[in-house]
């Protein structure tokens, strides 16, 4: 099967987090976003124009990254359950999943966007209110790792694949180094061999990625 991807973008290493956390072989087929004509041609495979997307042998299709990453996980019975088999913890798991994609991933990666822009075009109200959103998810991961080692209970979970790549990129927007609790759940999902995997192909292009659009 093929994943359509980018190195650079957070939905994509969170499938790509959970593809190695299961062990499951896939091709590699990059999407370019600076590329028109890749873009394009990908927008005839999902419309929406929307990466992951996880292409299987059979032709079938499976976009979002929650559900590439539910997929993964029942096909390989390798590594940690990703979506626990008990419903209560499944629905934990599934609203940790969704907060972090929401109210922390889109909000870090709208500020990503803003920061590339000249400061006098960056939209102030857009910038109030992911701040105050990242502010409060900051504040309920806080609360929960008081009582639990991962996002959504004892277990390593898609919860986590979410959190990473936002929590990757923090630091260039809204760091959280004044929430202890973060900065450790952040160690330990940074030392996952799956982070340092996707981290390593991510790395090499993002201050180029952060300094802007090229200049004419
Ligand atoms: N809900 C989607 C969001 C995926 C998404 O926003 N991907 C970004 C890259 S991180 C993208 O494709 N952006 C291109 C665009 O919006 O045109 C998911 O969970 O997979």
């Amino acid at each position: 099967m093929k994943l359509f991807y980018a190195p650079l973008s957070t939905y994509c290493m969170k499938a790509l987090m959970a593809l190695y956390e299961k062990g499951v072989a896939f091709e590699p087929e990059f999407v370019n976003p600076m590329d028109a004509g890749s873009w394009d041609a990908y927008r005839r495979i999902w419309p929406l124009g929307k990466i992951p997307l996880l292409e299987l042998d059979d032709g079938r299709r499976i976009p979002e990254a929650s559900i590439i990453v539910e997929f993964v996980d029942r096909l390989s019975s390798e590594g940690p359950k990703l979506v626990p088999e008990d419903p209560d913890a499944a629905l934990e798991v599934r609203l940790q999943d969704r907060l972090m994609d929401h109210y922390l991933n889109d909000q870090i990666a709208g500020l990503l966007f803003e920061r590339r822009k000249p400061e006098q075009a960056r939209d102030a109200a857009l910038l109030e209110r992911s701040a105050m959103r990242i502010d409060a998810m900051y504040g309920i991961l806080d609360n929960n790792l008081a009582h639990r080692r991962w996002a959504a209970g004892d277990e390593f979970t898609l919860a986590d694949c979410a959190a990473a790549p936002a929590l990757f990129y923090a630091p260039w927007v809204h760091p959280f180094d004044d929430h202890p609790a973060i900065v450790e759940y952040w160690e330990n999902l940074a030392a996952r061999p799956s982070f340092e995997r996707v981290a390593a192909d991510a790395r090499p292009m993002v201050e180029r990625f952060l300094a802007g659009p090229a200049k004419a």
